[in-house]
């Protein structure tokens, strides 16, 4: 049986339109995505939108409209944003989904059978942009750090799920499963963050008077409540994949792979593991946890009206191009910088200069040394061997980092292919040999090289440059060969089809002057 792979983005909440930040985690999400169904597991790949809780409420009230009008306009918007840029999830949920609502309130039921929650009164400092309670700790001369704005104090009676019985299982799960919230820095940081809990007991408020609030999934056992956003959200990760009688369901559960941005953490490395464990459920597989992008260097804001659009990226540099860079720039767990400026100057200096060069290099020199087609090589010597080894090491490297969740990583290595083509053909000069006597099959060894090259760049880029490497493909005359290609066999040396056809078309990536950008695309 093949092995499954199943990646989540957070489901965003209807407060605004796509920027920068939702984009990295979902474009990262459908990498990952194309890239085990190309090592021929069957992945799938849920996003979606978080549409109950307050936040609703205030968007509504901005807007003069009902929560259920903001969560439609705002869920299709989401939608057709990923779908233009050619974002391929297999389920794109709505928390107001019906399935998903049939769920929530069994889950919650099934945590209330089993003594997990009680009501009683609590008084607490509440962020409504976080739409959770904050300790002092988490506060900043008062405020909340994320929203910048105070908290407000609430006191009332609620129901609780009583997760702090579950942190001294939680952390010694952490602590002897090293990698389940990834990078390091962040299991360090929860496992901190359980050590201040515990001390504050560590129940978490699961509902919401309707009396104050009526926008969300009504408890099963008190028609006076809905549930609390997190809560219901969280589900989600269940809900998409068919809990609880989907056939698929467990073998898809059991390789989990949750990508968030570090802002939730919380909920997802503490709520989540104990709300599964009440429910009876295995924690997931991973916890991934990204840093955040800032750009030009301050944090994305609606005030600030730098909330970079996808869509404008993709109609000034073409999305693919904006993909490579936001995958490659970001160091994965680390903060990064957005600036246009970084932006172009990766696309001139991978894109244009490295990879496109080759592309047009290579094939100009096969319409022009032989006759378009790709050439049948002759015997290979030390130059050819030093390519062929750096393509070999790839599969393996490649998987490596995809595995770890680090594709700016991967992406450099299989660029390390491209360069040493791009050395091959500097040292090869098939140019100058071409005009000598007898150069003709040095000649067809060099072509054949760089075109080899291309193919197996262009498949292990697929994840990342889906459209890219299936232009690259066509044009050295490999059309069809993505549709049956599976790692690591098809990324192996010598699978070109000698005597294809090949077509030489325009520069793939042109390259683009800095001057002439203007005004921030945002
Ligand atoms: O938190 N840099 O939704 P949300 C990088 N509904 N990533 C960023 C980012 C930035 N500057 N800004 C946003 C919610 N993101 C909840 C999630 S899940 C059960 C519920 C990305 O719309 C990143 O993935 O505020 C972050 O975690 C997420 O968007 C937050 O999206």
């Amino acid at each position: 049986m093949s092995e499954n792979f199943y990646v989540t983005t957070p489901i965003y909440y209807i407060n605004g339109e796509p920027h920068l930040g939702h984009t990295y985690t979902t474009v990262l999400a459908d990498t990952l995505a194309r890239y085990h169904a190309l090592a021929g597991e069957r992945s799938f790949f849920l996003t979606g939108s978080d549409e109950h809780g307050e936040k609703a409420l205030e968007v509504a009230a901005e807007r003069q409209e009902t929560p259920q009008q903001v969560a439609d306009h705002y869920a299709k918007i989401f939608r057709e944003v990923w779908d233009t840029l050619g974002i391929r999830y297999d389920r794109f949920i709505r928390t107001t989904d019906a399935d998903h609502k049939a769920v929530v309130q069994s889950i919650l039921q099934t945590v209330y059978d089993g003594g997990h929650i009680e009501f009683k009164e609590y008084e607490g400092l509440y962020c409504v942009g976080c739409e959770r309670f904050l300790t002092d700790r988490d506060l900043e001369d008062g405020l909340c750090p994320d929203h910048e704005r105070a908290p407000e104090k609430r006191s009332e009676a609620n129901y609780f799920f009583k997760m702090g019985k579950q942190f001294a299982w939680l952390s010694e799960f952490i602590e002897t499963n090293p990698d389940f919230i990834r990078p390091d820095r962040y299991r360090n940081e929860v496992l901190s963050m359980l050590k201040e809990e515990s001390g504050l007991g560590g129940d978490l408020c699961i509902s919401r008077p309707k009396t104050r609030l009526d926008w969300g999934i009504e408890l099963p056992f008190d028609e006076g409540y809905v549930c609390y956003v997190w809560f219901d959200a969280l589900i989600n990760y269940l809900t998409g994949i068919g809990y609880p009688d989907d056939p698929d369901f467990p073998a898809l559960w059991a390789s989990a792979e949750h990508l968030i941005g570090k802002d939730i953490l919380k909920p997802h490395a503490i709520f989540w593991p104990c709300m599964l464990r009440a429910i009876g459920l295995e924690p997931y597989r991973h916890l991934n946890v990204h840093g955040y992008w800032n750009v030009d260097s301050r944090k994305i804001s609606k005030s600030l009206g730098n909330r970079i659009s996808p869509l404008d990226m993709n109609e000034k540099y073409g999305f693919e191009s904006f993909r490579y860079y936001l995958l490659r720039d970001m160091s994965f767990g680390i903060d990064s910088n957005f600036t246009e400026e970084s932006l172009v100057t990766r696309i001139n200096s991978d894109l244009a200069n490295n990879l496109g060069n080759l592309v047009s290099r290579t094939l100009n020199m096969v319409k022009r040394f032989a006759e378009g087609n790709v050439p049948e090589p002759g015997p290979i010597g030390d130059l050819e061997r030093e390519v062929m080894e750096v393509a070999g090491r790839l599969p393996e490297a490649v998987d490596r980092e995809m595995r770890a969740t680090r594709c700016h990583r991967a992406l450099e290595t299989i660029f390390g292919l491209v360069d040493a083509a791009n050395r091959y053909l500097e040292r090869r000069e098939p140019w100058k040999v071409a005009k000598q006597e007898g150069g003709e099959e040095s000649v067809r060894t060099t072509l054949y090289t760089c075109c080899e090259a291309l193919r197996i760049t262009a498949i292990l880029l697929s994840p990342f440059l889906p459209l890219t490497a299936a232009e690259i493909l066509e044009r050295i005359g490999q059309s069809g060969e993505l549709e049956s290609a599976q790692l690591p066999q098809s990324a192996q040396w010598g699978g070109i089809q000698v005597g294809a056809a090949t077509q030489k078309g325009d520069p793939l990536f042109p390259r683009i002057d800095l001057e002439t950008i203007g005004e921030s695309g945002a």
